[in-house]
């Protein structure tokens, strides 16, 4: 049994400010929008939020790209309406962590625009990746995370940056020390301000494999793994930023892990590791993934979608820590992708959330979750925003393919899928605003929001509310073991969480057939996502918690 931590029991709610709630009707959400729908966070039980960037940036990759790290976006609000959000969150006992992206700036940040300087003795110089290029081009084959070449040519540096992602994000060089005491200031900033953590953008890749040799781009997943992430010196830096500064406060860290294997994850998050206290590892993210990444798809193996759950339990042990999650803003809605959208995305939407809330390690739900929002089918690729979408458009076009074949890839893999604006009802705009959302409104809306499902006792709103409150009633799911009960069925997923004393066995019907249902004598059913069960059959995307009855 793992030792307690309030971060080990809270129930995340990741909210991305641009399309919660916009507050003051210029089709952006904001702060004032989030402080307008605390009694709805609160009424669905959450207990923390991790709130994407709000810092001053250019919004190439919507706040990803921080050109001050001390402010608040303008269209967000003011550090005022922050701290009074901190504050009112606080009050309800709810924590916020903060999104830290500190793998890259904006080229607009001013350590870059000084960096390109082309003056010997530059102090920013070294505070980025500069290299001479190669028989005229790039240093080397690397490519973006976002397509095309991972460097760009400055003339009056006569030299290439580095970036992983796009032109406006250039890689920080944590090799120098003072890089690594700017990240510790801006730390230390947002922590005295009484935040409750990180959430850690891109974190295995800090360290760079400084050879920078060239890469084996035939499985992007590869590269991401052994060539961008988890470089020669990613735990002696994470273990500075704890040892200087995390350490000295009571919050919690969660790295985005792209890259992080099960065998390395507790590396990152051992408890003596000294380094982060979760992770959210992307392994089952690219499950329907080809060579390519997310534009190269391939069909869902619902086998290996269950077995990298029980793979990840074991990897963590009782050394490491998950937040485990189904969608995120980056990837497809979770119940258009392991769901069914369609005829049963009511129960599948269910099923998904009994799944990440009965799991092993800190649930964390995408908003819009707890209604079922769904992906999104746009006309033109103009209604698309996302930069990796529209770099990917206009590589996929020089490749020939036509703008409808892109946008049937974009509907089903796209990041615009779960950035479109929270529908809060079916009046205009779904309530998200007054104003031109910066987004379309995904259509669905008119009969999937926020109102309807209130009016409704068997809504997926309703369903979340109950099985939050349950999970916060039964700390086996918390602390308890996991264990696989194997089946012999594809779509049935059965696993126990035990402690001490209570033993629960969870049935899951991940598909639209029914399943004859297993032999549970000696247990009796205490909660389920259907008000009627069949006594031989498991419905289509029926989920159940039993409870062992001693005998
Ligand atoms: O994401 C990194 C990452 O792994 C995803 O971007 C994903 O792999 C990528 O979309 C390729 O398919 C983090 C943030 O979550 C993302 O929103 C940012 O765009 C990115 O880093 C750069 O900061
Ligand atoms: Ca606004």
């Amino acid at each position: 049994m793992s030792e307690k931590s309030w971060w080990k029991e809270a129930i995340i709610y990741q909210i991305y400010p641009r399309s919660f709630r916009d507050s003051n009707g210029d089709g952006i959400g904001d702060l004032g929008g989030i402080l307008e729908k605390l009694d709805y966070i609160e009424r669905l039980g959450i207990n923390t939020i991790w709130l994407n960037p709000i810092y001053q940036s250019p919004n190439d990759d919507n706040g990803y790209d921080i050109s001050d790290y001390y402010s608040i976006h303008p269209e967000y609000g003011t550090m005022d309406q922050f701290e009074e959000l901190l504050a009112a969150l606080h009050g309800r006992g709810i924590r916020l962590i903060m999104d830290l992206v500190v793998n890259h700036s904006s080229d607009e940040h001013e350590w870059f625009v000084n960096s390109k300087d082309p003056r010997e003795d530059n102090p920013y110089h070294d505070y980025y990746f500069w290299r001479k290029g190669k028989n005229g081009g790039p240093p080397n084959n690397w490519q973006s995370f976002f397509g095309g070449p991972a460097w760009t040519y400055v003339v009056e540096k006569d030299a290439w940056y580095l970036h992983l992602f796009s032109t406006k994000q250039p890689d920080l060089n944590w090799e120098n020390p003072r890089v690594r005491e700017e990240v510790k200031d801006v730390l230390r900033f947002w922590l005295d301000k009484g935040i409750d953590g990180f959430r850690m953008d891109v974190i295995p890749c800090i360290s760079k494999n400084l050879e920078f040799a060239d890469a084996d781009n035939s499985d992007f997943a590869h590269v991401i793994e052994y060539v961008y992430s988890n470089g020669p010196r990613v735990h002696e830096f994470l273990q500075e930023m704890h040892r200087d500064v995390l350490s000295k406060y009571n919050i919690m860290t969660v790295g985005e892990g792209p890259g992080i294997s099960q065998e390395r994850a507790n590396l990152y998050v051992g408890k003596s590791r000294g380094e982060l206290d979760m992770i959210f590892h992307l392994e089952h993210m690219g499950i329907d993934h080809g060579p390519g990444g997310r534009f190269d798809p391939k069909p869902m193996d619902l086998s290996a979608f269950k077995q990298l759950w029980v793979e990840w339990d074991k990897a963590m042990g009782d050394e490491g820590w998950l937040s485990v999650f189904l969608d995120n803003h980056d990837f497809p809605r979770m119940v258009s992708r392991f769901g069914d959208d369609q005829q049963y995305r009511v129960e599948s939407a269910k099923l998904l959330a009994m799944l990440i809330l009965t799991m092993r390690g800190t649930p964390c739900i995408y908003f819009g979750s707890e209604i079922g929002m769904t992906n999104v089918s746009f006309d033109s690729i103009e209604d698309y925003r996302d930069v990796e979408t529209r770099n990917f458009y206009r590589i996929f076009r020089e490749k020939g393919l036509s703008e409808q074949e892109f946008l049937r890839l974009v509907e089903q893999q796209g990041r615009d899928n779960v950035r479109t604006p929270m529908q809060w009802d079916n009046s205009t705009h779904a309530g998200f605003t007054t104003g031109t959302p910066w987004i379309q409104v995904n259509p669905r809306y008119t009969h999937i929001n926020v109102a309807q499902d209130h009016k409704a006792s068997d809504s997926i709103f309703h369903f979340y509310q109950e099985m939050i409150a349950w999970r916060k009633a039964h700390s086996v799911l918390v602390y308890g073991s996991f264990t696989e009960v194997v089946t012999d069925h594809e779509h049935l997923f059965i696993y126990d969480r035990k402690s001490v004393d209570e033993h629960y066995r969870i049935v899951l019907n991940l598909g639209s057939e029914q399943v004859s249902r297993p032999e549970l004598s000696g247990f009796a059913l205490v909660f389920g996502t259907h008000e009627e069960q069949d006594p031989d059959l498991v419905g289509p995307w029926e989920g159940s918690i039993y409870q062992k009855i001693e005998v």
